[in-house]
């Protein structure tokens, strides 16, 4: 245990953060993470140790101001300026009820209580679990957390640069301890996002641990 661990994974105020394991982000999906499939087995063996497990699912309507099909001459990973500030443009992928949208069938953490869905308004993304894109609209899932005496946060997922960061930034700014398992998350790493995240990451306090730090 690392000496800035002061939450175990089976204290009842820690929690444990799945972000967005879905189809369209494994390898063959819409918008495919690197070995985003190799995850899963330590995932499920996490998710084992927690008794608080929240899973998040992107969940885009069909006409999502992120998909660059949404705009005339534009592709996919361009960025463009919105309202709300800059968009990097995707793929069209996680779209509601498809099979892209749905999570890794081999992903098992039945004890979870919570699916998150986001990116639900066709107007703004949400690659945080926490706050849209506008940086205004909630998800509830601090509310959610807080209600229910969870005070600590553990990130894992897809992808590492872009939900699992920006989730991870916004627990962190809603006052939870928050650390990312490194090992537990691959990167879309696009411009070196990669890098900026993890300066981010640091420059607010996130923590970035292994899985092999923790013990149950
Ligand atoms: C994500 C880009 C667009 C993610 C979601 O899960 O990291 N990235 N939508
Ligand atoms: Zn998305």
């Amino acid at each position: 245990m690392t000496a800035s661990l002061n939450r175990l994974p089976s204290d009842p105020r820690s929690a444990l953060l799945v972000i967005d394991m879905q189809y369209d982000f494994m390898p063959g999906g819409a918008l495919a993470v690197a070995s985003g499939d190799t995850l899963v087995p330590l995932i499920n063996r996490l998710g084992a140790q927690f008794c608080n497990v929240v899973i998040t699912q992107d969940w885009h309507p069909v006409d999502h101001i992120s998909f660059a099909s949404s705009h005339a001459g534009r592709a996919p990973f361009d960025s463009i300026t919105l309202p709300y500030g800059p968009q990097t443009l995707w793929p069209d992928h996680c779209v509601q009820g498809t099979h892209g949208a749905q999570l890794h069938a081999d992903l098992d953490v039945a004890h979870a209580q919570l699916i998150l869905r986001k990116g639900c308004n066709a107007g703004i993304d949400s690659y945080s679990a926490f706050v849209e894109a506008d940086r205004t609209t909630q998800t509830g899932l601090a509310g959610y957390l807080k209600e229910r005496g969870i005070d600590s946060v553990f990130v894992v997922g897809l992808a590492l640069d872009f939900c699992v960061a920006w989730s991870a930034l916004d627990a962190r700014a809603a006052g939870f301890n928050t650390w990312i398992i490194a090992d537990a998350c691959k990167a879309i790493d696009l411009n070196g996002s990669l890098d900026t995240a993890w300066k981010d990451l640091a420059a607010a306090g996130v923590v970035r641990i292994d899985s092999a730090e923790l013990t149950a």
